[in-house]
């Protein structure tokens, strides 16, 4: 089976992944390839990041990899988390935290307002090619949490396109066919399908 390489140590994401590409590739993470090293994700847009995270992998492994990089957008915080949305509480991957803070800053913010949406932007490095995919899913924060499931800001984030369950609520087969991450790595699929 042929081997694809994600800039992720994230187990969470990992496994989503496979469950999209498991049956054509082996999908392995950055402890996989023996990779432990705290890849910098200094970039101002989450294009950037997930550019500087593959790139890194390709400069250090030699292995062609694909990395992602998702935002939290939500608009009455002028697009704050956004870049920031893995330390936004002020400590790395923290997500209570995290959640905590928007909760704090959002306490005033009125339902029809509370808009969002995830952004994922995907890098693909091949050989000398460097290809971007991109998936968003807009969506409502909510003013506590809801659902045990998912990472990150799931239990607060209810889809518009879903029944009034958070991501958290869901089951990873049920995110992942609206979710940003799903829809950019469908983009993926189907790209490495046609080679
Ligand atoms: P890697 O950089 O190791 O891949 P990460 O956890 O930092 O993992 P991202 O940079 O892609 O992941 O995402 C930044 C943060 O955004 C992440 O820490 C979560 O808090 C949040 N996030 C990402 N994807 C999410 C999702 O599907 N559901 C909820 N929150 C998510």
């Amino acid at each position: 089976m042929k081997r694809l390489v994600i800039a992720t140590n994230n187990a969470h994401k990992l496994e989503e992944i496979r469950q999209m590409l498991g049956d054509m590739y082996e999908v392995q993470g950055l402890a996989d390839i023996g990779c432990h090293d705290d890849i910098p994700e200094t970039a101002d847009t989450i294009e950037g990041n997930a550019e500087m995270k593959a790139q890194y992998v390709k400069l250090h492994y030699g292995l062609d990899c694909f990395s992602d990089d998702t935002g939290l957008e939500i608009d009455a915080l002028n697009g704050e988390p956004g870049v920031h949305s893995a330390r936004y509480g002020g400590v790395a991957h923290d997500s209570e935290r995290n959640i905590d803070k928007v909760l704090r800053l959002m306490a005033d913010v009125p339902m029809p307002k509370r808009t969002a949406r995830f952004r994922t932007a995907i890098v693909l490095l091949q050989g000398d090619e460097q290809h971007l995919f991109e998936g968003k899913v807009e969506g409502h924060i909510l003013t506590e949490r809801h659902g045990t499931g998912g990472f990150g800001y799931d239990s607060i984030f209810q889809p518009v396109e879903g029944d009034g369950r958070t991501f958290a609520q869901m089951d990873a087969s049920e995110k992942n066919a609206i979710s940003h991450r799903g829809r950019a790595t469908a983009q993926l699929v189907e790209f490495l399908k046609r080679q």
